[in-house]
C-alpha cells in the first residue's frame, strides 16, 4: 500500500496534520489535497477537536502546486476539470481554526495554503513566496489576493513580480507571520497555541474565526453588524454563563463547548 500523503494524530483537543511528501518538498498535487480535506473535515465535524495544526517538513511547508503534474496541462484540461476548484476551495470551508506551523519553503501554493489558514506560525528558517511568474503562469489559488491583503500591494507586488522569497523575519514584519520561533520549538509553539485556543468556548472559537474572516469579504457596516449579531448569539450559551461566572467568582471556567 502507498504510504498516506497526509498523516494525522490527536493531543487532547488539538489535531496535528502533517504534508507527507517529503521527497517533493510536499509539493501539492490533487491526491495531497483530497487527502487533506478529508482529514480536515473530519477533525472539523468532531466535537472532541477544538483546533488544527497544520505543518510539513522541516525543509518544506509545501513548495507550491506539482509542477510535474502541471507541465503537460492545457487549458482545456484545466478549465474543464476545474483545476484548483473542487476540494482545494473547499479547504476554505473548513470552521475550527487551522495554524500553520511553517518550516523551510512555503512557495506558490504552498505560501497559498499557509494563506488559507487563520494563524501562520514560522520557524525561523522559513521562506515564503509566490514564485509562479518564473514558471510562465500566476498564482492561481489566492496568492494575488490573500497576499496583498496580509502584506500590502507594494510587497505582494515585489513577491509576486520579481518571484523573491521572504524569510521570516521579514514575513513578519509585514504581517504575514504572527510569530517567528527557533525551529526546533516550531511545532510545540504551534500546538501550544491551538491547545490554547481548544480550551476556549467552541461555539464562540467558532464565530470569532468567522467575524474575523467577514472583515475580509464585507463593507465595515456590514462586518460590524455580522459581528454584534453574532456577539449577541452568544449569550444563547452555557459557555457565556460559565465564562462570566468563572471570572467572578476567581476560577478558571470549565467549558462545556455548547
Ligand atoms: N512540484 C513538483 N516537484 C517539486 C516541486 C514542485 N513545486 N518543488 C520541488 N519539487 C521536487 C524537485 O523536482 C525535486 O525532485 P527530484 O529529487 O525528483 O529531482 C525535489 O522536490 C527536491 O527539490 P530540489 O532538488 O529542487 O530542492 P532544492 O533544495 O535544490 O530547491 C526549491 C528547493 C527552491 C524549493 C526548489 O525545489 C523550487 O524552486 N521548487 C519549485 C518552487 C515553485 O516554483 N513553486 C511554485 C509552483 S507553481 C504553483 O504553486 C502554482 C500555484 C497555483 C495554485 C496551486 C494550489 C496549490
Amino acid at each position: 500500500m502507498s504510504e498516506a500523503l497526509v498523516l494525522t494524530e490527536t493531543r487532547g483537543r488539538v489535531a496535528l496534520v502533517t504534508l507527507n511528501r517529503p521527497k517533493a518538498l510536499n509539493a501539492l498535487n490533487d491526491a495531497l489535497i483530497d487527502e487533506l480535506f478529508a482529514v480536515l473535515r473530519r477533525h472539523d465535524q468532531d466535537d472532541g477537536i477544538g483546533a488544527i495544526v497544520l505543518t510539513g517538513s522541516e525543509k518544506a511547508f509545501a513548495a507550491g502546486a506539482d509542477i510535474a503534474a502541471m507541465q503537460p496541462m492545457t487549458f482545456q484540461d484545466v478549465y474543464k476539470s476545474d483545476y484548483i476548484g473542487g476540494n482545494w476551495e473547499a479547504l476554505r470551508r473548513i470552521r475550527k481554526p487551522v495554524i500553520a506551523a511553517v518550516a523551510g519553503y512555503a512557495l506558490g501554493g504552498g505560501c497559498e495554503l499557509a494563506m488559507l489558514c487563520d494563524i501562520i506560525i514560522a520557524a525561523d528558517n522559513a521562506r515564503f513566496g509566490q514564485p509562479e511568474i518564473k514558471l510562465g503562469i500566476i498564482p492561481g489559488f489566492g496568492g494575488t489576493q490573500r497576499l496583498p491583503r496580509a502584506v500590502g500591494k507594494a510587497k505582494a507586488m515585489d513577491l509576486i513580480l520579481t518571484a523573491r522569497m521572504m524569510d521570516a523575519e521579514e514575513a513578519e514584519r509585514a504581517g504575514l507571520v504572527s510569530r517567528v520561533v527557533p525551529a526546533d520549538r516550531l511545532l510545540d509553539e504551534a500546538l501550544n497555541a491551538a491547545t490554547v485556543i481548544a480550551s476556549m468556548s467552541l461555539p464562540s472559537v467558532m464565530m470569532a474565526k468567522e467575524c474575523v474572516n467577514a472583515a475580509y469579504e464585507s463593507p465595515l457596516h456590514e462586518g460590524l453588524l455580522f459581528e454584534r449579531r453574532n456577539f449577541h448569539a452568544l449569550f444563547s450559551t452555557q459557555d457565556q454563563k460559565e465564562g462570566m461566572q468563572a471570572f467572578l467568582e476567581k476560577r478558571q471556567p470549565v467549558f462545556r463547548h455548547e
